[in-house]
C-alpha cells in the first residue's frame, strides 16, 4: 500500500502543526468559484474530502487571454465563454477535470483555476511556498501585487529562506486566512 506523506513535499517550514496553514471549504452543489489565482501566488495541494468538484484550470501563461481584473480575478467564464465580449479567450487553453472524494489536487503558483461544486462538497487546501516561490512571489510585487499580500509574503520569506520558526511568524501571518484576496 502506498501512503502519501504530506511532509514529504510541504516545505519543512510549514510542519510544525501544519493543519493552521489550512482553508476549508463547505458548499452546497453547483457552488460557483469564479476564475483567479491564489493571491500569494503560493502553491496549492488541494484535499476533497465529500462530495465531486468540477475543475477548470488554465497554466499562467493564459492568463493574458482571460481579462484580468484587478490582481487576481478574471472576467472570463470557462465554462460559457462569451467570445464576443472576449475573444482573446480563443487563444487560451483551459483544461477541465473533475476532482472526486479522496483525491488530491496540487496547483502550482499562478494557476488560474475555476471551480464548480457537483453534489455537496467538503474540501480543504493549503497555500504553501517554497524558498524559490516565496521570492518569485516577493518579486511580483512590482507587477500589481496589493501591498497587504507582499506582506504576507514578506513574513513566508522571513521563515523560508532566514528560518525564523513558525511559531514566530503564524502570529503575524494568522490575519492571512481570513484576507486572501
Ligand atoms: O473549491 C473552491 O471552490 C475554491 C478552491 C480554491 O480556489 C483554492 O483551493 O484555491
Ligand atoms: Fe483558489
Amino acid at each position: 500500500m502506498h501512503q502519501l506523506s504530506l511532509t514529504s513535499f510541504l516545505s519543512e517550514w510549514y510542519w510544525y502543526k501544519w493543519w493552521r496553514y489550512c482553508q476549508f471549504f463547505l458548499g452546497s452543489s453547483n457552488s460557483i468559484t469564479p476564475l483567479h489565482f491564489d493571491c500569494l501566488l503560493t502553491n496549492n495541494i488541494f484535499f476533497q474530502i465529500v462530495g465531486r468538484k468540477q475543475f477548470t484550470i488554465l497554466l499562467p501563461e493564459n492568463a493574458k487571454y482571460c481579462y484580468r481584473k484587478g490582481w487576481r480575478w478574471f472576467l472570463v467564464n470557462p465554462e460559457n465563454p462569451d467570445f464576443n465580449k472576449y475573444p482573446e479567450y480563443k487563444n487560451a487553453r483551459p483544461i477541465k477535470f473533475i476532482v472526486n472524494p479522496g483525491e488530491i489536487l496540487y496547483m502550482p503558483p499562478g494557476t488560474l483555476h475555476h471551480v464548480r461544486s457537483l453534489d455537496m462538497s467538503i474540501s480543504f487546501n493549503i497555500d504553501w511556498h517554497t524558498r524559490k516561490s516565496s521570492l518569485n512571489a516577493l518579486a511580483a510585487s512590482v507587477k500589481g501585487m496589493p501591498i497587504q499580500n507582499s506582506y504576507y509574503n514578506f513574513l513566508l520569506a522571513m521563515g523560508l529562506v532566514f528560518k525564523i520558526p513558525s511559531q514566530v511568524i503564524f502570529k503575524f501571518y494568522k490575519s492571512y486566512l481570513n484576507y486572501v484576496s
